[in-house]
């Protein structure tokens, strides 16, 4: 479908009027823009195609972010030396929370943070430091916001269990026979799913709370003031009840590893220990009174954990023709998952160092 966005944010309720657009390249989900208006005094905006085949229920998805950025914006009201901002929702002409401009075609527009900026790479340990806060922050103001008023906006979002029978089933059908390319890969999910299952069991059992977190904590998601502070979390699609340890995993994840998310030579791939030291510190900081001693237990084993279940999805996609993911060249989900299972190596090496750290910013 023809993408005209002058006339797409036509329908939405902007102060001043369309003056221009840019093409946002990030995440690998939905595509997003960036509006100017001719207003001098104001903004510009940020424009969303949100992605239906993988946000089934949209309805669903806009009414979780309506709550969440509503209950941040209540919460930071009252605490302003947080110098915190919440994303802020455009409606449109009729008041709705988002734009159908057609069957399967959803728009949503937010107000764009000025001066703003954040890391594909985290460049040092102060950064890496504010982001930690800034994600335990965002945990802890939502942790009074009732967790039954929030829809799963993807069903079984950050279910290993699930993920492992979603990878064994594409390679028994293998549809675009893929799989004869990949032994090394699969041999290290089948010999890495046993361990990485003790999560999924905790949390089956109880002993793992769950509560409301974000679930896709990119390093990326976090913006950062002209002073480095870092002051904004975007990217609330999965904002819904989940671990702390999906956060905090998936953080490391993509702050301290040392390459890219899909670095051909994976001799670059490692666990940047002073980043991972400095991002525990900042997070624990801001969520140390709430951590329960199960989870301060997994709490460095959970960056293996988030590392290992994106590595098996981008792994699954791959093998599925890539659906999921955006891809820009054939064997670029299986590049992705290599680095991934590289990174999870590199953790397994430096496994006691990294809980150590964990312990020791409890006790500092
Ligand atoms: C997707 O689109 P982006 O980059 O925000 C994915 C995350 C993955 C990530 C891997 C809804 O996020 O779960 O961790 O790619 N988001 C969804 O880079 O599946
Ligand atoms: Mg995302």
């Amino acid at each position: 479908m023809e993408r005209d966005i002058k006339k797409i944010i036509s329908n939405f309720r902007i102060t001043g009027e369309f003056a221009d657009y840019e093409k946002v390249v990030t995440g690998h989900i939905n595509d997003s823009y960036y509006i100017k208006t001719n207003s001098t005094d104001h903004p510009g905006y940020f424009l969303q195609w949100i992605n239906n085949y993988i946000f089934k229920d949209v309805d669903g998805l806009m009414n979780n972010i309506t709550l969440v950025t509503r209950h941040l914006a209540d919460k930071l009201a009252m605490h302003p030396e947080l110098a915190f901002k919440v994303l802020e929702i455009i409606p449109t002409l009729q008041g709705d929370k988002y734009y159908h401009q057609a069957e399967g075609q959803f728009w949503r527009l937010y107000k764009f943070i000025d001066n703003s900026h954040g890391y594909d790479v985290v460049e040092n340990s102060q950064i890496a430091y504010e982001g930690g806060k800034a994600f335990g922050i965002f945990m802890s103001l939502l942790a009074d916001l009732p967790a039954g008023r929030l829809t799963e906006t993807i069903p079984d979002f950050h279910n290993l269990e699930k993920r492992l029978d979603t990878f064994y089933n594409s390679l028994n059908i293998n549809p675009v026979h893929r799989s004869g390319s990949i032994p090394e890969e699969i041999n290290f999910v089948r010999t890495r799913a046993e361990q990485m299952l003790t999560i999924p069991a905790l949390i089956k059992e109880g002993k793992i709370p769950m509560r409301i977190t974000h679930n896709d904590t990119k390093f990326n998601n976090i913006l950062f003031d002209d002073s480095n502070h870092a002051m904004c979390i975007v990217d609330l699609d999965t904002v819904m009840p989940g671990s702390i340890l999906f956060d905090f995993g998936d953080a490391i994840r993509t702050g301290a590893n040392t390459a890219a998310e899909d670095e051909k030579d994976l001799s670059k791939v490692d666990i940047n220990l002073p980043i991972y030291e400095a991002y525990t510190q900042g997070f624990i900081e801001k969520t140390h009174h709430t951590l329960t001693k199960v989870e301060i237990d997994n709490l460095a084993f959970s960056a293996r954990f988030m590392t290992f279940m994106i590595g098996l999805r981008f792994l699954t996609d791959f093998l599925d023709g890539d659906l999921y993911f955006r891809t820009h060249y054939p064997e670029h989900n299986l590049d992705r998952a290599r680095v991934q299972f590289r990174l999870v190596e590199a953790m397994e090496s430096h496994a006691d160092k990294m809980h150590a750290i964990v312990l020791q910013s409890i006790t500092e």
